[in-house]
């Protein structure tokens, strides 16, 4: 298939456009680098400074043959956006281009308008040059099990059944996030809905939690080809950070009382979950929601796990408690299905304490970039 990829420089995107060429589709990517100048802005750059993305087409190509096709531009902007649809018409576009943090989402009123504005401009202009360029095309959006928040019952994939008074009816799962940026992606899934039933698309909403990770099959131990690793407050993620402190010797920064719990997955399943997608699409007219993640952690369990294996390499493991900077349950119910990737063909890769080993060992290769004033910056919910 001719896949484009929006956001193709990310943490997701660029490992997802080497994945789907190592399996025999024509890939583009587009990305306008917001990511990389919101972390220089931020005084906040990841672990290692990636090539840029035509750097990194070419590097790929030499190692394995496979051809990347890169445009350069902000799809908040219709022409540039129109221009990418009309010269790659794509059979698929996997929209990651959004502004990814919760934290950023709070730093504070121009912070918020940015994410507002990109999220819901790149959405609106994914479904506008699809309808006009490639109206068959599927389009698989990266949406988030934030939106779902902590609800008290189980969460169904995406839709639940309600009766009311007598009568019955299908619905959107209620929707309940814990940021701005999480809050976004329930926009765009309220977008995409309103287009699939007026407009009759074809679209993937992937609910994804929290990824952990930094090597895939393709990349190998080839540090040029690794993604972005974040392990900031504002972009990186929970595990992410955790084996960067351990490493540092930085007393883990479990928020509150740890007891928060979300579905957890690695990056080489992100991108089976996406292939998968793309590779069995809905029919036109449907909105097929699936939650992307394998496993259950509580905060304080992962601390733990990084605990007990970072000690076992020598590394003297501390777990800290920080004043929960974000406003969130603590201890709560969290019973969230995922069935639905399995059926396709998900074959899970699990936390286990060899693959914390091989995460950990990876990240000490950049021991001496790790900047501790980043670890925490102070980024309140109030
Ligand atoms: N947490 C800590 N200590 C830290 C960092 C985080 O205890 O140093 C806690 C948070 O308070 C939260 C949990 O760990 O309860 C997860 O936080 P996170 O920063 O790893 O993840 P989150 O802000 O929820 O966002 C991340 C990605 C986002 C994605 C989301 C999936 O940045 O793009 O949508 O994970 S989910 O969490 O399921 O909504």
């Amino acid at each position: 298939m001719r896949v484009l990829i929006l956001g193709g420089d990310g943490y997701l995107g660029w490992p997802t456009a080497m994945h789907l060429t190592a399996n025999g589709h024509e890939v583009a990517v587009a990305d306008n680098y917001l990511r990389r100048r919101l972390s220089r802005d931020e005084d906040v750059e990841t672990l290692f400074e990636p090539p840029n993305l035509c750097e990194r087409a070419r590097l790929w190509n030499r190692k394995s043959g496979c051809s990347v096709e890169v445009y350069v531009g902000d799809l908040t902007c219709w022409e540039f956006a129109a221009e990418v649809f009309r010269k790659f018409t794509p059979d698929a576009v996997i929209h990651y281009a959004e502004q990814p943090s919760g934290p950023y989402s709070m730093l504070g009123r121009r912070a918020g308008t940015l994410t507002l504005q990109n999220n819901l401009l790149v959405t609106a202009n994914v479904i506008f040059a699809v309808r006009e360029f490639v109206p068959d095309a599927h389009i698989i959006k990266l949406g988030t099990m934030g939106e779902y928040g902590t609800p008290n019952i189980a969460i169904e994939e995406g839709w639940i059944d309600i009766e009311h008074k007598g009568r019955k009816g299908r619905f959107l799962y209620p929707r309940q996030a814990g940021s701005l940026y999480h809050t976004t992606k329930i926009m765009d899934t309220d977008l995409l809905w309103f287009y699939v039933r007026t407009w009759n698309l074809r679209v993937t909403d992937l609910m994804q939690g929290p990824v952990y990770g930094m090597t895939t099959d393709e990349t190998g131990t080839d540090e040029k080809l690794f993604p972005f690793f974040n392990y900031d407050e504002i972009f990186g993620t929970v595990l992410n950070r955790f084996m960067v402190q351990a490493v540092a010797g930085y007393p883990l920064t479990v928020y509150g009382k740890g007891g928060q719990t979300r579905g957890y997955l690695d990056i080489k399943d992100t991108m089976q979950c996406v292939r998968l997608s793309l590779e069995n699409p809905p029919q036109k007219g449907e909105l097929r929601i699936l939650n992307q993640f394998v496993e259950l952690f509580s905060v304080n369990q992962l601390a733990e796990m990084v605990q007990r294996v970072g000690n076992r390499l020598g590394l003297s493991v501390q777990i800290g408690s920080v004043r929960n900077p974000r406003k969130e349950a603590e201890e709560h119910y969290y019973n969230p299905v995922h069935q639905g990737l399995l059926e396709l063909g998900l074959q899970p890769h699990y936390l286990t304490d060899e693959v914390l080993a091989d995460m950990l060992e990876t990240v000490s290769r950049f021991k001496g970039n790790i900047q501790e004033h980043k670890i925490i910056r102070g980024i309140t919910w109030d």
